[in-house]
C-alpha cells in the first residue's frame, strides 16, 4: 500500500480539523505535531494489532527486553521513515505550505534514562523491530525523566523535565491489563493441601498500569510494543489509602527516573521501583503464556527475559515466586525454567556502580522475594562448596556480609552474561567476575554493542545518507554490511570533495544553533572536536580541558603563529550529587568564557559547553563532528555508543583503546585512528605494583606544571575552589584515572590531528574510510548474535540477510 501525497493531504486535514476544530493554518506547531502523530499512529495501528495477533497464532518465543531506562528520542521521523511515508509526509506537509521542521521540533524528546545503556535499549528496540524478531520492552513510565540541565554562572543546575505536560501521544494507557504489586508488610508459609503456601500480613498492593508504544520495524510492516508501567492507587482499595502519606507514596514510585547513572546508592524508592517493573513484568508474561494453554514447566520454550544490567534482576527471584507460589511448580522446575529463560547483560566494571542491597531493606520492602533470594543463595552454596571449596564458592555468594549482590544473583540466576565489547568481557572474565567465570565458563559470551543507522545516520545526517546512496546505491539500509563498498571510494577526489561539501554544511548548521542558542560565533572551517556523553572523572573530559588549556597558553605566548583553528565542543550531563563532575563543568564553562572572549585568540580557539545534551542534540552534533574524543581511561569505559555515531558520519576518533575503541581500531586500522596513552593491561599492571605517582609526572613536566597552575593561579575566571579541587585530585591525590601520565601523548597526538587536517584531501580520505567500516558496528548485528546465540529466537523475516 503505497501512500500519495495527496491522500495523506486529505486525511491530515481531517485529522486537525477532528482533534482541534481548526485548519491547519490555524493550528499551532504543537497541534500539527499531535495530529500527525495521531495520524502515524493509526497508520501503524493495522500492522501493531496484526503482529500480535500473527505472534499468538504462531505461539512464536519471544523476548521481553527488561530495563529500567529507555532513551528513544523524539519518534515522529523515525516512525514514519520506517513505515516508509517520510518523503510523502513530508512533501505534503510542505505542500501545504507548513514548515516541517517545526512540527517536528514540537514533539518532547522523552528522556527515561540517563544515558548509554538506556540509548542502547532503544537503538535494540529499534533494531529487533527492524529485523522481525518478536520481541517487545518492558520499563517504567516515568512521571518526570532525566532532569534538563541550565547553566548559571556556569554552574549546572537541574530543572524537572516535565516531559508528559502536553499528552504523549506515542502510548496508549492498557488498563484492562494492569496488574498488582505487592510491598512490605509480614510474610510466613502456612501448609495448605499438603503444601506450603505464603501468607502476607499488612503488605501494601500497588496497581502497575502499562502503556504501550508501538515499535514500527523498518519497512516491513512489523510492529512491536515497548510497555512501560505505572504506578496507581488500587481502585478497589481506598480503604488503604485514604491518608495522604499512603497516596503519596505510590504516586511517588514512578514520579522520577534516578539521575544518577555512575554511584549507586541505596535508595529504598529506587529498590521499589526495580521490584515494581520485575513484578508486573513477569505477571504480565506469564499470563500471556498462560493464554497459550502450554504446560508452564515448557515456558522456556517459548520467552526469553533479558536484563539489561541489574536494575531489573528481581526479574529472578519475581519468576520463581510465581511459578512456584502462584502456579504451583516445584522450586527444581522453577529454578531450571528460570535459569533457561534468563540471560543479562553487564554494562560497568566500576565498582561504586554494582548494585547491592542491604538485606534489611529488602526484608522490609519485598519480605517473600527476600526468602527466594536466600534460598536460591543457600541452594547455590550448598551445590558449590564441594566442586569449588570455600573460598571461591564464598566469592561468588549472593549474600555476603549483610548486603545481596545483584550482580551475583544475575549471573547464578541466567544461562548468559555478556559484557558489551571484547575488552570489557574480558575484563569480566579474568578480573571483575573471575570466579564466575571459573565456575562458569560457558555462560560467558561478548555482545560488542550497535547503533542503529536508521536514526543516527538516515535520520541525523540526510546530506551524507543522500551522498552514500548516490555512491553505492540504497541496499545498505537495510544491509548495513555493504557500507564497505564506500571503500572503493577513497582514492576518488569527488567523492571525497563531496563529503567535505557535506560536513560544512552540517557544521554551518550546527554553528547556527550555537549563535542563535549561546551567542557564540563559531567558525565552520575550524575543526569541530567532540566530546559527548555523561560527565564521569573515568571518561576523562578532565584531559581533554587541559589539553585546551594548553593550546590557549600556547596561543598567548605565540599569539602571531599559525595554528590550525578548533572548535571544542562538550555536551554533557553530571548526576546531581556527583560534586566532581559538576566542578569540572564549571571548569570548562570557565575556560569557555575565558577563550572564547579573549582578543588574541579569535577563531583559532572556541570552546562550546551545550546546555542539555541528550538524544536530540546529538542528532545535531554527530553529524557536524571531524573529531571524536574517546579518551576513557583504558579498562573504564564498557563499550561506548558515541564513538560509533561519530564514526558513521565520519568524525575522526582520538581515542585510548578502551571498550568498542578496540573494535573500531581493527576495523579501520591503525593509521586511520589517532591512539595514545595507557593500555588497560598496563592500568592494571599500575593497580598490582602500586607505582603511580602523579606529582612525580606532574614535577617533570614543565607543560603540565603550567597548565595545572591556570587551576589556582587565577589565569582562568570564577573557579577558585573548583579550581584547587582538582589540581588536587591530580596532584595531591594521585590522579585516580591516570590524566597527568597520559597527558603528554594526548597532546603529540592532537598535534597529528591538526597537521593531517591541512591536507583536506588525506582527511576525508580517512574519514570516508571510517564511514565505509563502520557498518559492523549496526545494532542489527548485534541483535542478531543475541537472537541466535542468547535467545534463540528467529526473525520473522526468513529471508533477511545483513
Ligand atoms: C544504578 C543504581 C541506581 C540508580 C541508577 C543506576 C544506574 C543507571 C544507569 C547505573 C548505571 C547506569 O548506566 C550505566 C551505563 O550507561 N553504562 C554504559 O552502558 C553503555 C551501553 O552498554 C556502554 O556503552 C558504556 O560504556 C557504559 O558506561
Amino acid at each position: 500500500m503505497t501512500l500519495q501525497v495527496e491522500e495523506f493531504r486529505k486525511d491530515y486535514e481531517r485529522v486537525v480539523k477532528g482533534m482541534y476544530g481548526l485548519s491547519v493554518e490555524e493550528a499551532s506547531p504543537f497541534q500539527l505535531y499531535n495530529a500527525l502523530g495521531a495520524y502515524v499512529k493509526s497508520f501503524a495501528g493495522e500492522h501493531w494489532s496484526r503482529t500480535k495477533t500473527e505472534y499468538e497464532k504462531k505461539q512464536v518465543k519471544q523476548l521481553y527486553y527488561f530495563s529500567m531506562e529507555f532513551l528513544p528520542g523524539r519518534m515522529l521521523k523515525s516512525n514514519l521513515l520506517n513505515l516508509g511515508i517520510l518523503d510523502v509526509v513530508r512533501e505534503g506537509i510542505e505542500d501545504i505550505g507548513l514548515d516541517f521542521h517545526s512540527i517536528v521540533q514540537a514533539e518532547e524528546d522523552p528522556a527515561l534514562g540517563n544515558g548509554g545503556l538506556g540509548r542502547l535499549a532503544s537503538c535494540f528496540m529499534d533494531s529487533i523491530a527492524s529485523l522481525g524478531i518478536p520481541g517487545s520492552g518492558s520499563g517504567i513510565r516515568y512521571r518526570y525523566g532525566l532532569f534538563q540541565q541550565r547553566f548559571i554562572d556556569g554552574h549546572q543546575v537541574e530543572v524537572p523535565d516535565n516531559w508528559l505536560r502536553n499528552g504523549n501521544v506515542w502510548e496508549v494507557r492498557k488498563e484492562n491489563k494492569a496488574v498488582n504489586v505487592r510491598f512490605g508488610g509480614q510474610v510466613y508459609m502456612a501448609e495448605q493441601k499438603g503444601r506450603l503456601i505464603p501468607v502476607y500480613e499488612n503488605t501494601r498492593t500497588i496497581l502497575a498500569v502499562p502503556y504501550d508504544t508501538a515499535m514500527i520495524g523498518y519497512q516491513n510492516e512489523l510492529v512491536n510494543n515497548l510497555r512501560l508501567w505505572s504506578a496507581e492507587i488500587p481502585p478497589e482499595d481506598y480503604v488503604h489509602y485514604s491518608s495522604i502519606s499512603a497516596q503519596q507514596e505510590v504516586n511517588q514510585l514512578t514520579e522520577v527516573l534516578y539521575p544518577d547513572d555512575s554511584n549507586y546508592e541505596g535508595r529504598i524508592l529506587r529498590l521499589r521501583q526495580e521490584y515494581f517493573l520485575c513484578s508486573a513484568g513477569i505477571q504480565s508474561i506469564v499470563r500471556y503464556y498462560k493464554k497459550l494453554q502450554l504446560p508452564l514447566t515448557m515456558i522456556a520454550e517459548k520467552v526469553a527475559i533479558h536484563i539489561n544490567d541489574t536494575h531489573p534482576a528481581l526479574c529472578i527471584p519475581e519468576f520463581i515466586r510465581i511459578l512456584i507460589d502462584e502456579e504451583q511448580l516445584t522450586w527444581e522446575q522453577a529454578w531450571e525454567s528460570c535459569k533457561k529463560v534468563m540471560s543479562y547483560t553487564n554494562h560497568t566494571i566500576m565498582q561504586e556502580a554494582m548494585e547491592k542491597w542491604p538485606i534489611e531493606m529488602l526484608k522490609a520492602e519485598v519480605p517473600r522475594i527476600y526468602q527466594i533470594i536466600e534460598e536460591i543463595n543457600r541452594r547455590h552454596i550448598e551445590k558449590k562448596l564441594p566442586l569449588y571449596g570455600e573460598e571461591l564458592t564464598y566469592q561468588t555468594a549472593i549474600i555476603r556480609e549483610g548486603v545481596v549482590n545483584m550482580a551475583h544473583m544475575a549471573i547464578i540466576g541466567s544461562h548468559s552474561v555478556n559484557g558489551v565489547a571484547q575488552l570489557h568481557t574480558t575484563i569480566l572474565k579474568n578480573e571483575v567476575l573471575k570466579p564466575f567465570y571459573e565456575m562458569y565458563p560457558t555462560r560467558f559470551n561478548n555482545k560488542t554493542n550497535g547503533i542503529t543507522q536508521r536514526r543516527w545516520l538516515q535520520l541525523a545526517n540526510e546530506e551524507l545518507t543522500q551522498l552514500i546512496d548516490e555512491k553505492i546505491g540504497t541496499a545498505w539500509k537495510k544491509k548495513p554490511s555493504e557500507l564497505t563498498i564506500l571503500k572503493g571510494f577513497v582514492n576518488e577526489d569527488e567523492t571525497l570533495k563531496q563529503l567535505e561539501d557535506v560536513k560544512l554544511r552540517n557544521k554551518k548548521r550546527f554553528a547556527r544553533y550555537v549563535k542563535e542558542k549561546m551567542d557564540i560565533t563559531i567558525d565552520p572551517n575550524a575543526i569541530f572536536d567532540v566530546q559527548i556523553k555523561r560527565l564521569h572523572a573515568y571518561k576523562r573530559q578532565l584531559l581533554n580541558a587541559l589539553h585546551i588549556i594548553s593550546r590557549y597558553l600556547e596561543i598567548k605566548e605565540n599569539p602571531n603563529a599559525a595554528i590550525q583553528p578548533r572548535v571544542f565542543i562538550f555536551g554533557a550531563k553530571a548526576a546531581p550529587s556527583y560534586l566532581y563532575a559538576k566542578q569540572i563543568i564549571k571548569l570548562i564553562n570557565a575556560i569557555a568564557e575565558l577563550v572564547n572572549n579573549d582578543p588574541d585568540v579569535g577563531d583559532k580557539l572556541k570552546v562550546v559547553f551545550v546546555e542539555n545534551y541528550g538524544v536530540t542534540l546529538a542528532e545535531l552534533i554527530i553529524p557536524a563532528a571531524d573529531v571524536s574524543e574517546q579518551i576513557s581511561l583504558a579498562s573504564k569505559e564498557a563499550s561506548g555508543t558515541s564513538n560509533m555515531k561519530l564514526m558513521a558520519n565520519g568524525a575522526l576518533t582520538v581515542a585510548t583503546l578502551d571498550g568498542a575503541n578496540v573494535e573500531i581500531r581493527n576495523y579501520v586500522g591503525e593509521e586511520n585512528i589517532f591512539l595514545f596513552g595507557l593500555t588497560s593491561q598496563e592500568v592494571y599492571e599500575y593497580y598490582e605494583n602500586g607505582t603511580y605517582s602523579s606529582r612525580q609526572i606532574f614535577e617533570s613536566n614543565p607543560r603540565l606544571i603550567k597548565v595545572l597552575n591556570t587551576l589556582i593561579d587565577g589565569t582562568i575566571p570564577d573557579i577558585q575552589e573548583e579550581g584547587r579541587v582538582i589540581f588536587d585530585s591530580l596532584v595531591q591525590y594521585n590522579d585516580e584515572y591516570f590524566v597527568l601520565k597520559d597527558f603528554e601523548e594526548y597532546i603529540s597526538v592532537q598535534r597529528e590531528v591538526d597537521e593531517l587536517y591541512q591536507d583536506k584531501q588525506a582527511w576525508y580520505r580517512k574519514s570516508l574510510w571510517n564511514i565505509a567500516n563502520s557498518g559492523p558496528f549496526s545494532a542489527d548485528f548485534t541483535i542478531m548474535r543475541y537472537a541466535d546465540e542468547i535467545w534463540k529466537i528467529d526473525s520473522q523475516m526468513p529471508e533477511i540477510e545483513l
